[in-house]
């Protein structure tokens, strides 16, 4: 394996500027063949003389080489090609040369799902982050942007009716022999990575946008024929992010065409070729029979990414993979605020962090944590990352929050006015943000060279006779170049009345240690800080203690919904805490806070926002609460947060009922939709059913759980409220056993086969509280409809399993399962494996048992031979 430094980068001395191809699919062989229209860099001066070379990418795993010829003559290997691991260097061709290429390739055999292959009955192509090269032989990299003029498809009519590539159609017609063709054409000069076929039996729905300057864009969403009617709910999305990016950056989709093809087998969540998008099912279908509220949110967010990817990724592309969160981090930030306009911007926040937290903070405190911008990597499949991503929005969300709105639409502006076009770099993206403001945003740049978390800690007092409120704010960071400009937002709240008597104010903490005075107030204030999670850091008392008079005065009063809910979290999290270090909760005064803001919130029935009432109600994950903790032993954090649980829903019983009883009388003579406060009557609804379902410790209340959510199973209407039940079921042993087990098969039997609700049912059970669980998902990896050919399958099982705290078991069993697991998949799927592999390289987080037991099953993955380059970066970074 060999490691790629963003510091060596080089531009090419000759390019690729157009390509026409022709694929020949038959079962078991495709041919593919190439025409490279090649000439000189003219961004490149090289002295007189010096070889210009062609570096052709090219996998020989996947291709067979049968032919080459330039500019019509044969070429001889050896004397005018070098084959290479990888490689085919065309030595010093002239500029304006024609390339052809004619290769075999196998699509049946790909099990990678990278570059041609099929996926169940369907041919398609996923060419991100290097799949292109194993089509065809080509400078496979974002910087050659080419003109892909004739993308010819060729197959059996009767089996792929359709035939899809990127751009618009030009021709199409039948062959002798069953077989036909189309011919695609796409204007837009493009990277191969968003290179895009697909040959298939599909259904489609169809409908059509008009822009804001009056083009008529037609949109087509395709799938399997049998799922066609779960497609309506993207292509509503679709629309909505059209309109949605033309009212708030001013852009416009720019061919005659838009499709989407649904496909089953898909390492990534959906992926954003030119024209032609590919979604994990996943990601594209929904309906009410087969959807929770949350795929659909899912749905309508990553429909606005890879739409919004059009002008954020296609039309401006990076110059190299080190740059991927220029468009990664942007349009993750865009759909953010996509969804934050179409539903609840203050939910949004809440969910968005709440996942920030838990995977990418971890990921920062492992051995896989890096820069947003990293400096190497052997396999890039590995760097698509939630610090890339989430990491990545967070550091343009504070573009806008330090430029406001305003600034921030002028910043785009000017980099889409100097760099439509081209393959570009996180500074250039910095440059215009900077020049379109007159702002100097050398000290920010450090974001991207910084990995790891920086921490924030506050002290602050408040001088009674002048009346001036003092904050302290101090930075710690792994930055190498000084400090971070961290934007703080920062309200001030009058103690007595609640007033915010200082509105929302960005602070530039742009020193290690900063004061920052706010003068004429009339009394004391409570300090609500980071508000809407300006910056993404941990923001800690200098004392090392919170406040928590303060935290409950906030959890009851802010006016930023986010710390509002943030304030709650910091007081169950504490709870929680001092349960684990073994205090009578009872004795707590935290006990006290956390009563008195759960009871106030369960018993608010004006708020009419049930989102915010739900998340306020509900505990930080475990996975949050292990990114706060130095030595995790997750176990005693799924316990203590259990008890927590456990106590208020005992403290509540009686309000929990009450509500779960208005909201099902509520809802029960509503349609089904899925707008803001549906969802948030579900989820509140769901919440209170949780509470109660915990209480189980006696026969009698083992029996009244297990009524409760098979009551609530079979009365749902919608599989946001049967996954909801199904939930609770999986999780209960003695007297509930029988319920569980009835309603697991009855989930099973009325999937009907349906592969994204099989999905959930393999996901519900990994995931279940039960002392023989593992013994349960060894029998699930057994089921005839379990596979580890399909990620979404494998993730439903292995990658649930192992969030599951019993796969922290201290015999070791559930490191052992995953690591026997990844052996087998490796060969077959390394983007997979190795993401996977991700959950035994934290291993130094955990207590000294635990963590030698992890590093064991690393070290016997490291030897597995093949490995994978994707594993073996993975292993390595864990072991080093
Ligand atoms: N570009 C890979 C899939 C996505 O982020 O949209
Ligand atoms: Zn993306």
């Amino acid at each position: 394996p060999v490691e790629i430094f963003r510091k060596d980068y080089q531009p090419l001395p000759m390019i690729v500027s157009k390509i026409n191809m022709d694929f020949s699919i038959h079962e078991g062989k495709t041919m593919v063949h190439s025409e490279l229209y090649i000439e000189g860099n003219p961004a490149v001066n090289l002295a007189d003389g010096t070889d210009k070379d062609l570096v052709l990418d090219g996998d020989e795993t996947a291709l067979k080489l049968l032919s080459i010829t330039l500019n019509e003559k044969e070429l001889e290997q050896g004397k005018d090609y070098i084959l290479e691991p990888g490689k085919l260097i065309l030595k010093n061709p002239p500029p304006k040369s024609v390339l052809k290429t004619t290769v075999e390739i196998v699509p049946e055999e790909n099990t990678q799902l990278s570059g041609l292959y099929k996926s169940d009955s369907m041919y398609c192509t996923q060419c991100e982050a290097m799949g292109f090269r194993r089509i065809t032989y080509y400078p496979d990299r974002p910087d050659n942007m080419a003109v892909f003029e004739r993308v010819r498809l060729e197959a059996s009519k009767k089996d792929y009716p359709v035939l899809l590539a990127n751009g618009n159609l030009l021709e199409e017609g039948d062959l002798d022999g069953d077989r036909h063709f189309a011919v695609w054409s796409d204007p837009f000069p493009k990277p191969s990575y968003l290179f895009c076929c697909v040959a298939g039996n599909l259904g489609k729905i169809a409908d059509s946008f008009t822009t804001s300057s009056g083009r008529k864009v037609d949109l087509q969403l395709f799938s399997e024929p049998d799922n066609v009617h779960k497609l309506q709910y993207a292509m509503d999305s679709l629309k909505r992010s059209m309109k949605w990016d033309e009212d708030v950056y001013g852009l416009e989709y720019d061919l005659d065409l838009y499709n989407i093809v649904a496909v089953n087998s898909f390492n990534m969540g959906a992926m954003e070729n030119k024209g032609l998008n590919v979604f994990n099912t996943a990601y594209v279908l929904a309906d009410q029979a087969t959807a929770t509220d949350t795929d659909f949110e899912r749905v309508e967010g990553v429909i606005g990414h890879e739409y919004f990817h059009n002008w954020t990724g296609n039309r401006v592309t990076c110059r190299d993979w080190f740059q991927l969160t220029l468009k990664e981090g942007l349009t993750v930030f865009r759909d953010q605020e996509f969804s934050g306009d179409m539903n609840s911007k203050a939910v949004n926040r809440i969910e968005n962090v709440q996942a920030l937290r838990a995977r990418q903070f971890a990921e920062d405190a492992g051995p896989m944590s890096h820069p947003i911008r990293p400096e190497s990597y052997i396999s890039m499949d590995n760097f698509y990352t939630s610090t890339v991503y989430n990491k990545g929005a967070e550091i343009i969300r504070m573009y806008q929050t330090l430029l406001g709105k305003d600034g921030f639409r002028k910043g785009m502006d000017l980099y889409f006015e100097r760099h439509d076009g081209s393959a570009v770099t996180c500074d250039d993206f910095l440059a215009a943000m900077a020049d379109a403001n007159g702002v100097d945003l050398s000290q920010f740049s450090l974001w991207y060279s910084t990995p790891g978390t920086p921490v924030v800690s506050y002290s602050y007092e408040y001088d009674q006779p002048s009346k001036k409120f003092k904050l302290t704010l101090t930075q710690e960071s792994k930055s190498e170049s000084g400090p971070l400009h961290i934007p703080i937002s920062v309200g001030l709240l009058d103690k007595n009345t609640g007033e915010d008597v200082v509105p929302t104010t960005v602070l530039d903490l742009k020193k290690e240690k900063q004061t920052f005075e706010f003068e004429n107030l009339s009394g004391d204030v409570v300090p609500s800080i980071l508000r809407q999670f300006s910056a993404p850091v941990k923001l800690v008392a200098a004392s090392g203690e919170q406040d928590e008079e303060a935290l409950a005065f906030l959890a009851a009063r802010d006016t930023d919904g986010f710390n509002k809910w943030e304030a709650g979290q910091v007081l169950f999290t504490n709870l929680i805490f001092q349960v684990m270090d073994g205090k009578d909760k009872t004795a707590s005064k935290t006990w006290d806070f956390v009563k008195e803001a759960f009871g106030r919130t369960l018993n608010d029935y004006d708020s009419k926002d049930y989102s915010i009432v739900a998340y306020a109600l509900n505990l930080p994950t475990e996975s949050t609460l292990a990114e706060l903790v130095d030595v995790v032993d997750p176990i005693a954090i799924h316990k203590s947060r259990g008890h927590v649980k456990r106590s208020l829903a005992r403290e509540f019983h009686d309000d929990l009922l009450k509500r779960y009883k208005a909201l099902t009388d509520a809802m029960s003579s509503g349609e089904f939709k899925v707008d803001a406060e549906s969802i948030g009557q579900r989820r509140l609804r769901n919440i209170c059913m949780d509470y109660l379902c915990s209480i189980r410790e006696t026969p009698q209340e083992q029996i009244a759980a297990a009524a409760l959510a098979k009551n609530h199973y079979e009365s749902a209407t919608c599989m946001t409220d049967k996954v909801a039940a199904l939930n609770c079921l999986a999780s209960m042993d003695g007297e509930g056993a029988s319920a569980r087990d009835e309603i697991i098969k009855r989930f099973y039997d009325e999937a009907e086969g349906d592969a994204l609700v099989l999905n959930k049912w393999f996901s519900i059970q990994a995931m279940a509280d039960l002392p023989d669980i593992l013994d349960r998902v060894k029998a699930l990896k057994a089921h005839p409809d379990f596979t580890l050919k399909n990620p979404n399958r494998c993730r439903s099982l292995v990658g649930a399993f192992s969030m599951n705290s019993a796969f922290h078991d201290e015999s070791g069993a559930g490191y052992r399962f995953i690591r026997e697991v990844l052996e087998e998949l490796d060969p077959l799927n390394p983007q997979i494996s190795s993401r996977l592999a991700g959950s035994l390289i934290t291993w130094k987080k955990y207590d000294e048992e635990r963590g030698l037991l992890m590093k064991t099953e690393l070290e016997k993955l490291s030897k597995l031979k093949p490995i994978s380059d994707d594993m073996f970066e993975i292993v390595s970074r864990g072991l080093k």
